[in-house]
């Protein structure tokens, strides 16, 4: 079936881009596993020629995740940070300067900080939190605000249309990394945002099983250079990796209501608990931003930090006990994972900088999974006992 795209976004995340295929009668998009495609005459093809530039598995994953994010174009890529670094040197270029939120992927950070800045491209990263700190750090040559919201790994809230604001103000284009809402909970090219960057490892593909990226633009204004440049730079994703990706797409609005449901829950468990020092979940009252995420996202979503009681000890310990959330890096899927950001995700971040921004040793960053919420809430008392006991010897 064809999918108008004033269908909604569960109809759209199912049938966009995703007819059956008029041939068999498949309802699925098969996986094109093939590297090139036959020419009736030398440059005479059915608009593909080689699968780097183009695959009709990647091309409905590009289609349908442009219109659940509102925009005009998608273009996807290997990874998230192939789509950071792909848009990052078809867009800037020596002598620019880029303002980035200072609670980043820590991949985000290292590529800016250690690949990007060496090649004279000028990288300051600001407390997005505060508008009047962005527009003060604003100099004659920068180009672009580069925005995390909910933030990696503070879950701090970035105001979107104070950032649209200021970058018209400026004439500077905006970047937002959706990856933490995902377009169910937050879609900011709705808000005036240029491209939206996405890790579709994370949510979208919804099952572990994927590593994936992709830039969703507004209009055309960017399609040409960033397509060259997909294409020149060539980290781009097979065809399967595409199909399940898509394959995952398919359940998000599902997916997402019930990460939300558990998240909340959890969080209100835990802020209860004695063994843990705070909670920090959009969701909450007492998330300095809650009034904001309110606003600007549709849904609190299904990651929640935590400060331990203790130190590095307690949340080992505290990690260690859990027996559902498995220890492990990455987020977004079906199964709960709890990470260490100090020593895991953010371990490219210094230390003075990770302290600067609070990114504690007793910090644990956890991915509320789908699972049973009576069985994460046991998980979670069981472990807090064992870290508790280490926390107050008696
Ligand atoms: O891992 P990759 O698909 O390359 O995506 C990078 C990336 C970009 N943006 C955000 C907000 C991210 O969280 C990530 C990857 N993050 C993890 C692997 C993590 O555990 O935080």
């Amino acid at each position: 079936m064809d999918a108008p795209t004033n269908y909604r976004f569960s109809t759209l995340a199912i049938h966009s881009h995703q007819a059956s295929d008029p041939e068999t009668g498949a309802v699925i998009i098969p996986i094109y596993e093939t590297s090139t495609f036959e020419q009736e005459d030398a440059g005479k093809h059915k608009g593909y020629d080689y699968s780097r530039s183009g695959n009709p598995t990647r091309r409905a994953l590009e289609g349908c995740l442009a219109d659940l994010e509102g925009g005009a174009y998608g273009l996807c890529f290997a990874s998230g940070l192939g789509a950071l670094t792909t848009v990052s040197m078809a867009l800037f270029k020596p002598g620019d300067h880029i303002l980035c939120g200072d609670d980043v992927y820590g991949g985000t950070y290292r590529f800016f900080d250690k690949v990007f800045r060496p090649l004279g491209i000028d990288v300051s990263f600001i407390d997005f939190t505060a508008p009047e700190e962005v527009q003060r750090h604003i100099k004659p040559n920068t180009k672009a605000l580069y925005l995390e919201t909910p933030t990696n790994p503070l879950l701090k809230l970035v105001d979107i249309q104070a950032m649209v604001a200021i970058a018209k103000e400026h004439n500077l284009l905006t970047i937002l990394d959706n990856t933490f809402a995902s377009p169910y909970l937050q879609k900011g090219i709705s808000i005036g945002v240029d491209i939206v960057l996405h890790s579709t490892t994370k949510y979208i593909g919804g099952h572990s099983d994927v590593v994936g990226g992709a830039l969703i633009l507004k209009d055309d204004t960017y399609f040409q250079p960033l397509r060259f440049y997909q294409n020149s730079l060539g980290a781009t994703p097979d065809p399967f990796a595409s199909w399940l990706t898509l394959r995952g797409l398919k359940t998000l609005a599902i997916r997402m209501k019930a990460h939300e449901a558990n998240a909340m829950a959890l969080a209100q468990f835990l802020e209860s608990h004695p063994g843990v020092e705070n909670v920090i979940y959009p969701g909450l009252s007492s998330h300095p931003q809650h009034a904001l995420a309110k606003k600007q996202m549709s849904g609190f979503g299904g990651m929640i930090s935590v400060r331990i009681k203790g130190g590095l000890e307690e949340a080992r310990t505290f990690m260690k006990s859990l027996k559902l959330f498995t220890l492990a890096e990455s987020l977004g899927g079906v199964e709960s994972l709890v990470e260490h950001p100090a020593l895991m995700t953010h371990a490219s971040v210094e230390p003075h900088i990770r302290k600067a921004i609070g990114i504690t040793d007793n910090l644990v960053r956890m991915s509320v999974g789908i699972e049973d919420i009576e069985d994460l809430k046991q998980d979670m008392a069981q472990a807090l006992e064992k870290t508790t006991k280490i926390a107050q010897p008696q």
